[in-house]
């Protein structure tokens, strides 16, 4: 006969649903920016920052047709008050910067040499990076200047690690972590938000929205094309700035780094600008009509919006020429400079790569 079915095990009594976590409160926000307000004289320095980056670009530009630069070569020119009225607001030696293979405005931004850059645009020797690195990775130790780097969103990462070094050590540095429109799609963007709103880095992502990634716009790639809004799952603030406009970038420089400064996690800035070239030196530009480009020089050009601000205060002519000449004079000394330096020695090849374990 068979032996009866064990008897099931009585089902547990179902237990009360554990009780969900706590909501996490509301995250505070930073204040609104104000538009900054700039002395005669500082509006001057912001003015012949952003000439010199527009004229020394414009000279990469020939040296490039002339085959004095290889490779690649990204100009920044429509983009000039972005790193001039962001960089103005760091302490150079204490914060830290990183950014994408856009990098000569930056760079210049930041009072490094334009004898320098232009040498190492070129190749040669005397450049930042011994010639080795070219237009996408200049590189400044001193200045704590971060790159230069070519991988698309490499640099948030990157950033976000040297945010962590910034806290790690207690030295009260930020980093200004900027990337484009395009970058801004990029997987490993987010992971960085994650970790860097979770143990509230000192880091400021800076979405620097040109408009295009190479020849596509923005609004035909992106689901969120208000990119400030891009850290909200992790309750990170955004704030959209006129990024032709270098007071109006100042003033959000400061509100953020402040924020930042004083522990309160990272903020994430959009500064919508525009680039006039091409995404790369060898771009055929069919993605967008030259009327496009004009209209935004015409009407929302940077240096321009400086120059007329300037007029408004008293700022003569003969001022502005001088100033002018002077720019010139030192994008002709640079890259006389550049041209006359030498090449690095063959022997170059084998220094500065890693070939030990570490
Ligand atoms: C991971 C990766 N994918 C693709 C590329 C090719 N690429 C170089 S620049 C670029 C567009 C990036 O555009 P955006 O982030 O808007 O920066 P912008 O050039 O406008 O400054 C692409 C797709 C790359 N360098 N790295
Ligand atoms: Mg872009």
């Amino acid at each position: 006969m068979a032996k009866p079915a064990a008897k099931r095990a009585a089902k547990p009594a179902s237990k009360p649903a554990a009780a969900a976590p706590p909501a996490q409160p509301n995250r505070e926000r930073p204040p609104e920016p104000k538009r900054y307000e700039a002395s005669k004289d500082e509006l001057l320095e912001f003015y012949r920052q952003m000439l010199l980056i527009r004229r020394f670009e414009e000279r990469a530009g020939q040296l490039y047709g002339l085959g004095l630069i290889g490779g690649f070569c990204h100009l920044y020119i429509g983009q000039e008050a972005v790193a001039v009225g962001l960089q103005s607001a760091l302490e150079v030696g204490k914060d830290s910067v990183i950014t994408g293979y856009r990098d000569h405005g930056h760079m210049l931004a930041y009072g490094i040499d334009p004898k320098v850059i232009m040498a190492e645009l070129t190749g040669r020797e005397a450049g930042i990076s011994k010639g080795k690195g070219g237009s996408m990775h200049m590189f400044s130790v001193e200045h704590r200047f971060y790159g230069g780097h070519g991988i698309v969103g490499a640099q948030v990462s990157l950033g976000t690690g040297l945010a962590f070094k910034h806290k790690y050590s207690g030295d009260g540095g930020v980093c200004m972590a900027y990337f484009g429109d395009g970058a801004a799609n990029q997987g490993q963007v987010y992971e960085s938000f994650n970790m860097a709103e979770l143990w509230k880095l000192p880091i400021i992502f800076v979405i620097e929205n040109n408009q295009y990634a190479m020849g596509t716009s923005v609004n035909r790639s992106s689901a969120e094309d208000q990119l400030y809004r891009r850290g909200e799952s992790f309750r990170i603030p955004g704030i959209q700035v006129d990024g032709m406009d270098v007071l109006a970038v100042r003033g959000a420089a400061e509100t953020a780094i402040e924020w930042v400064r004083s522990g309160k996690g990272p903020v994430l800035l959009e500064l919508k600008t525009y680039r006039y070239r091409g995404h790369s030196m060898s771009d055929p530009a069919k993605y967008r009509s030259r009327e496009e480009v004009q209209s935004v020089r015409e009407k929302s050009d940077p240096i321009d919006h400086a120059k007329r601000e300037l007029e408004a205060i008293g700022v003569g002519e003969d001022a502005l020429k001088a100033l002018d000449k002077q720019i010139r004079d030192i994008v002709v000394e640079a890259a006389d400079f550049a041209e006359q330096s030498p090449e690095p020695e063959a022997s170059e090849l084998y220094t500065d790569v890693l070939v030990e374990d570490y």
